[in-house]
């Protein structure tokens, strides 16, 4: 039996990420939490682990991975059973440039250490900060509702009718949205495959509430 353990943020979209693979994959894990309210991801013990003092992180045979689809690729070369990419290359290619529209071009304008930046530096109070969070998740949202509808490669999930790395992210992200009243409904496909995602048990153990950590 591998031994991995977890760095982690419940409410951690990455994290989210890191923990749905590990559920779909039927990873046993060990969770350590790092508090990114108090800054704990800054602490010096955990920089000795991630310097970029980012969650997540994984450590599996004595070694420290970062980032979080790298961690999820990783994952799915290591342990091939529920795959997390298609086998065909256009197909992997489709999922990962969809799982790239939100952790590319999504989630780190909308990072903590960005909103708190806006904060500092420009004096950006909650609603100022809610207002860029909605833009730049729109700003991706649409055009990736409208790729996911129109395609015929779209199932039950983005891509066919099991779940990938794309629904990782897009699953992650949405939840996300919660802390900013943003409605999913807006965006139809996404809702639904989103829903897809709530009833298939490993995504909802790797929801923020269900975490140790959880405040
Ligand atoms: N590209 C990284 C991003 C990791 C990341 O930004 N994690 C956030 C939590 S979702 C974090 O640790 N934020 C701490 C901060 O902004 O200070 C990944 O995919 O793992």
């Amino acid at each position: 039996m591998t031994a991995i353990r977890l760095h982690s943020y419940f409410r951690s979209s990455t994290s989210v990420r890191v923990r749905v693979a590990l559920e779909l994959k039927g990873l046993a894990y060990d969770y350590i939490a790092w508090n990114l309210r108090t800054n704990e991801q800054c602490s010096p013990d955990y920089l000795d682990i991630n310097p970029q003092g980012l969650v997540p992180a994984i450590e599996i045979d004595g070694q420290v991975l970062t980032q979080s689809l790298p961690i999820i690729e990783y994952l799915d070369e290591r342990f091939p059973g529920s795959p997390l990419l298609p086998a065909e290359s256009m197909a992997r290619a489709r999922v990962r440039s969809l799982a790239a529209m939100v952790a590319s071009d999504l989630h780190p304008l909308n990072n903590l250490r960005v909103l708190r930046y806006l904060e500092a530096q420009f004096g950006a109070d909650m609603a100022a900060q809610t207002l860029w969070f909605r833009h730049w998740a729109k700003a991706t949202l649409d055009p990736l509702e409208m790729l996911l509808a129109h395609s015929t490669q779209t199932g039950r999930f983005c891509h066919g009718d099991e779940p990938s790395m794309a629904d990782i992210c897009l699953f992650a992200q949405l939840l996300n949205n919660r802390r900013f009243d943003i409605d999913n409904a807006a965006w139809p496909t996404l809702a639904r495959i989103h829903a897809a995602c709530v009833a298939d048990p490993a995504f909802v153990k790797a929801m923020p509430e269900q975490q140790i950590d959880a405040a």
